[in-house]
């Protein structure tokens, strides 16, 4: 006789439970299904809309060290894309209609990469802050319950931190530079300060998904306890670089053993995530051109491997 539900939805619990993995063959509950299939999606399409912010630098690259490393970091964005589509693929969705839902504004992607790269700086200032934020927020996800998502993560995660040295490093040689470049700097952090708080999502209080995803082992860390750590992560950094956090509200608080900072505007957030923050338009634009440009390819592999598995047959 097969499991109940009962008995099935107890084995769950008890994975869950136990930290252990729930692997794409395993029950799991149809709200698990989703909740992980609007994670991974959205974070897949991360992934490929953000490689159009520093893709936009690759032509004027300062120097062919500077490109060589801007290419290879835009292009491990490209495959951290696959990977994240690959493990939601695990679930029983195709990568054509996660694409499809993306294209037809039904699934998002962060809010990050709808501001604009003004400067060389802001290739620096991606990979620190912007790869700092990420790595904060996806160190915790390798341990995730779902396996294939988790999995994906560890590999991800060694390839962020070298994306957030390589921003840092780039900083580093431009405040050793003219008083110029210094200043190029500071205006990129000025900037992107805020935007990257942002990246761990809304407050606690307004987080409609957290509570459920952290009890299912989805998310290890609430949106307020991760963007606190990457704050406390960031300020000692700031000050090695010599550049200021745009906050006069952040200083250290000995009583609680981290640092206070201001309200970021969760105004600005939610009209990003709506669809209405600077570049919004322009990425979807964008991506939705290179997705016609690129039918031809998709349509070349689909016939090279029908034809393919036709001759295996003969
Ligand atoms: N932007 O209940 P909440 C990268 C949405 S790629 C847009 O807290 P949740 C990189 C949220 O989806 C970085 N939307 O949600 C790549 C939800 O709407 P839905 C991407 C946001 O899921 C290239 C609603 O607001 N990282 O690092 O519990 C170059 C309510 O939020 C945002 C990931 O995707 C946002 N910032 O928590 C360089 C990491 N924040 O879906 C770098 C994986 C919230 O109900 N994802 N929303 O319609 C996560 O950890 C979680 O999904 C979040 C949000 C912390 C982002």
């Amino acid at each position: 006789m097969p499991p109940t539900e009962a008995a099935l939805q107890a084995s769950f619990d008890a994975t869950i439970a136990h930290h252990d993995r729930i692997e794409p063959r395993d029950w799991m509950p149809e709200g698990y299904r989703k909740t992980l299939i609007r994670q991974i999606a959205q974070h897949a399409h991360s992934e490929i809309i953000g490689m159009q912010p520093e893709g936009n630098w690759i032509s004027r690259a300062p120097s062919l060290r500077r490109k060589a490393i801007l290419l290879a970091k835009v292009q491990d964005e490209a495959g951290h894309g696959l990977y994240l589509y690959s493990a939601c693929e695990t679930l029983g969705v195709s990568r054509a209609e996660l694409v499809e839902l993306l294209l037809a504004g039904k699934q998002k992607y962060s809010s990050i990469f709808n501001y604009p790269t003004l400067s060389y700086a802001d290739v620096g200032t991606i990979g620190w802050l912007v790869d700092g934020a990420a790595i904060c927020n996806q160190v915790p996800l390798c341990r995730t319950s779902y396996g294939p998502y988790g999995r994906a993560m560890i590999r991800i995660c060694k390839e962020e931190s070298f994306h957030q040295r390589q921003g840092y490093e780039l900083l580093m040689t431009m405040m050793r530079g003219t008083d110029e470049q210094r200043a190029m700097v500071q205006e990129s952090v000025d900037r992107f300060w805020w935007p990257s708080l942002m990246m761990f999502g809304p407050p606690d209080d307004a987080s409609p998904n957290s509570e459920q995803s952290m009890a299912w082992g989805v998310k290890r860390n609430s949106n307020d306890e991760l963007r606190q750590k990457f704050v406390d992560m960031t300020v000692p950094q700031a000050e090695a670089l010599g550049v200021t956090l745009p906050d006069p509200d952040l200083r250290w608080n000995a009583e609680r053993g981290h640092h206070d900072f201001g309200e970021p505007d969760w105004a600005e957030l939610t009209a990003v995530i709506r669809g209405n923050g600077p570049c919004n338009a322009q990425r979807m634009a964008h991506r939705r051109a290179a997705h016609e440009n690129g039918a031809w390819v998709r349509e070349a592999a689909t016939a090279f491997a029908a034809r393919t598995a036709q001759e295996a047959q003969r």
